[in-house]
């Protein structure tokens, strides 16, 4: 089977090594095709061939290769400092989006430092969630409808224009080209992707973004109060409309009282690491669990992959230490479920929570022919909390958002491998979570 050719439309680069002596320029290779520009996975093919051969210890050793400079700064140029920022001075509703690319960046204090001195209402996209607090005074996270219509200039700052976003046009975005788009990107085929890009700036992150700070001096126009109030009303009075719900002690649990009690764990614990997947658990999630760092939300991503949940937790309780609190749906925990057993082998502090509304958006569907269940619905009172204690881990069963938080609090200051089966209303959810506008309508039922 010909491996490198079926990674290779799915990787950023993919190469194979076919001699013992190339092992160390193969890997090298590979790792700042990963890491440099706009970072990738690689993959790189090591055939069965190259694992019988042999070489000396010692040249092998001299043969491995040290990556020097892997992500060099790549430096905007002047003029595309200058039009953006002549863009952004004479915006009336100006706008900035943080993508994760914004987080991965890292250049977390120059990003706050342009947020801090313009002044301008920042929206987070997912996993940009945190790089500023989401209750930062110029989140706009909670008038996302409003920011996004109703903007003149928008600068995306590590964030593109893909469905995430509906490609910048459309409803969402308000009038046909009422908006001037500013975009930064290391990537320059990014720029012009779906709508036109009136300044874009080609640079790594950092360097682009301390490139504009310094023309934005104390002389720099705030955004027009009107604006400012227009966004600040419709965020609180979205959060004054949520904040009931989130409250509320029902049981079974809906997921706006599970989330809620989420939310204040993440809240009193803002380095541990939260992890999510599933549609309701997750397009929810997003909304309610405010993230106070950077880089502490990892979630399915782009596209939407149901299985990412356990790797990751595994991948950071290793790599940071800090626990981790994974929020899965019962269907998207199912995909990578049996890594409870490493999670249990490492004695990692993680906290898995399933939100068990018995199957996919709803627990609830029948087929309109035959006995068999629905194909979103999953057995009835599952006990997801039964396969920690398969493999000597802590499980809770849960039906309160009471006993939801005592269990979660529980874990997370014993850091015991713990699996929480969160028992949810199986007629809460939505189907397709928050993006059924995305189906398929119906022609005739428009009509
Ligand atoms: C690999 C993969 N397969 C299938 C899907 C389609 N999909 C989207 S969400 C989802 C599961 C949603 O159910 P659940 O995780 O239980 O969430 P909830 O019930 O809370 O909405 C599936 C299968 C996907 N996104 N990725
Ligand atoms: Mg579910």
């Amino acid at each position: 089977m010909d491996q490198l050719a079926i990674a290779k439309p799915l990787c950023k680069a993919a190469y194979r090594i076919l001699h013992a002596t190339d092992i160390g320029i193969g890997v090298a290779r590979a790792i700042r095709a990963a890491v440099s520009g706009r970072p990738g996975g690689v993959y790189l093919d090591l055939p069965a061939k190259l694992f019988g051969q042999v070489m000396d210890a010692e040249a092998g050793k001299k043969s491995l290769v040290k990556v020097i400079d892997p992500a060099p700064a790549q430096i905007p140029s002047p003029e595309s400092i200058k039009r953006a920022l002549d863009v952004l001075k004479s915006a009336k509703r100006p706008l900035i989006i943080l993508g994760k690319g914004a987080a991965y960046a890292q250049a977390d204090d120059a990003i706050r430092q342009l947020v801090d001195k313009s002044g301008v209402p920042f929206l987070p996209m997912s996993m940009g969630k945190g790089l500023l607090p989401d209750t930062h005074p110029q989140c706009a996270g909670a008038a996302r409808s409003t920011v996004l219509k109703d903007s003149d200039v928008v600068m995306l700052i590590g964030a593109r224009l893909n469905w995430l976003l509906s490609h910048g046009k459309g409803k969402t975005w308000g009038e046909p080209h009422s908006k001037k788009f500013i975009q930064i990107d290391i990537e320059p085929r990014e720029m012009d992707s779906n709508v036109e890009i009136v300044a874009p700036l080609v640079g790594d992150i950092g360097s682009c973004v301390s490139a504009l700070l310094n023309g934005i001096d104390g002389k720099w126009p705030a955004p027009p109060t009107d604006w400012i109030n227009a966004v600040t009303s419709k965020k609180e009075e979205n959060i004054a409309k949520m904040a009931p719900r989130l409250m509320n002690n029902n049981s079974p649990m809906d997921y706006h009282g599970a989330l809620g009690v989420l939310r204040t764990i993440i809240k009193e614990r803002p380095d541990a690491i939260l992890v999510n997947e599933g549609a309701n658990t997750l397009d929810l999630a997003r909304g309610i669990i405010d993230m106070y760092q950077p880089r502490k939300r990892l979630d399915v991503g782009t596209w939407g992959v149901m299985g990412i949940g356990m790797g990751y937790a595994v991948g950071a309780a290793i790599e940071t230490g800090k626990s981790v609190l994974a929020g899965e749906g019962d269907s998207a925990f199912g995909f990578s479920g049996m890594e409870v057993e490493t999670i249990c082998r490492y004695k990692l502090p993680v906290c898995i929570v399933v939100f068990n509304n018995n199957g996919i958006y709803r627990g609830t569907d029948v087929n309109s022919v035959g006995s068999d269940p629905a194909t979103t619905v999953f057995v009835k009172n599952a006990r997801y909390d039964k396969i920690a204690e398969a493999f000597g881990g802590v499980g809770v069963q849960v039906t309160t958002p009471d006993e939801l938080k005592r269990a979660v609090n529980e874990a997370m200051d014993s850091g015991k491998p713990t699996l929480i089966n969160a028992v949810i209303d199986p007629a809460a959810g939505s189907e397709s979570g928050r993006i059924g506008n995305l189906n398929p309508q119906s022609a005739l039922r428009k009509k």
